[in-house]
């Protein structure tokens, strides 16, 4: 039994789920009810919550086993917790996740699910966007569906965790976020165009503006064009929503079908977010 209900937040993405302490051992109706709304609706809010490290990382483990990101320091003592910080004088820097992007897609099993919890958010601005890959592969003509279908995208971390990538000269990186930028970033990762949710059976397009850099066997020139009308198509009004922040909110979102965006406009204020991530399978086209 639970008395839990969900709120759509729009019709593609997005579900604001209320009646549910994280805090607490969740019984199985709870669980069921969490794992069922992720699947309707891709990412799923919740306000008012309280979590420490180890209740954060007992939501994280209702999906699957927890893995430490790589080029971000974790949390001391909770190597599969970092923080995501942006400093009030850190004006005009570049913000974590601020491109549209999957969670860690430049690996070979890239993240299942992530769990953001809002310790402080700025009074205005610094919400989230999430986008529905499946909405997006849906709405493409079946012409375009069978071509994506045929290829594969190639994923790279060195834009952002490269030696000369964005988080190069982050010079306030010690009270800020710690991001280590490396030479393993630039490491080559395939994966299908198109994927398979291997849960609900429904396709997604896997490609991300950050991560994605040109389909497997063609330059980057040739890939460009189609790879930025999908992106452009990807996050059409239709298929994203934006989520506004409150402290104690905990977002969980589905990478196997979404990508999300963190926006930067509230410079001189101080935003943290604290995340687990849950390690995932090897996308495939089914
Ligand atoms: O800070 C945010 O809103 C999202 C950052 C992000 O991309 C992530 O936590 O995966
Ligand atoms: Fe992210």
């Amino acid at each position: 039994m639970t008395n839990a209900t969900i709120k759509p937040l729009t019709p593609a993405i997005g579900g604001e789920i209320d009646g549910i302490n994280l805090s607490t051992p969740l019984s199985d109706a709870e669980i069921a009810f969490i794992r069922q709304a992720l699947l309707d609706h891709h990412v799923v809010f919740f306000r008012d919550q309280t979590l420490d490290h180890a209740q954060h990382k007992a939501v994280g483990k209702l999906f699957g086993d927890l893995v430490k990101v790589p080029f971000v320091e974790a949390v001391p003592g909770h190597s599969e917790i970092f923080e995501i910080i942006k400093l009030p004088e850190e004006r005009d820097v570049y913000n974590f996740g601020g491109n549209w992007h999957t969670d860690m897609t430049y690996m070979q099993n890239p993240a299942l699910v992530s769990v953001l919890y809002g310790d402080e958010v700025p009074p205005i601005g610094g919400d989230t966007m999430f986008a529905s890959l499946e909405d997006a592969y849906s709405a493409l003509s079946p012409g375009m569906q069978k071509l994506l279908e045929g290829l594969t995208g190639v994923h790279t971390a060195d834009r952002s965790y490269g030696k000369s990538g964005k988080f190069a000269n982050d010079t306030i990186a010690d009270e800020g976020m710690d991001v280590r930028p490396s030479e393993e970033a630039a490491k080559q990762i395939e994966h299908p165009v198109v994927r398979t949710h291997p849960e609900t059976g429904r396709k997604a397009l896997y490609v991300n503006p950050n991560f994605t850099f040109h389909f497997k066997d063609m330059m980057e020139s040739e890939s460009k064009p189609l790879l930025n009308y999908l992106f452009q198509h990807m996050t059409r009004d239709e298929f994203v929503c934006r989520f506004r922040w409150t402290p104690g909110s905990v977002v969980i979102w589905d990478n196997r079908c979404t990508m999300h965006r963190a926006l930067n406009d509230y410079d001189g204020h101080r935003r943290v977010m604290r995340r687990v991530t849950v390690g995932g399978d090897q996308p495939k086209l089914i």
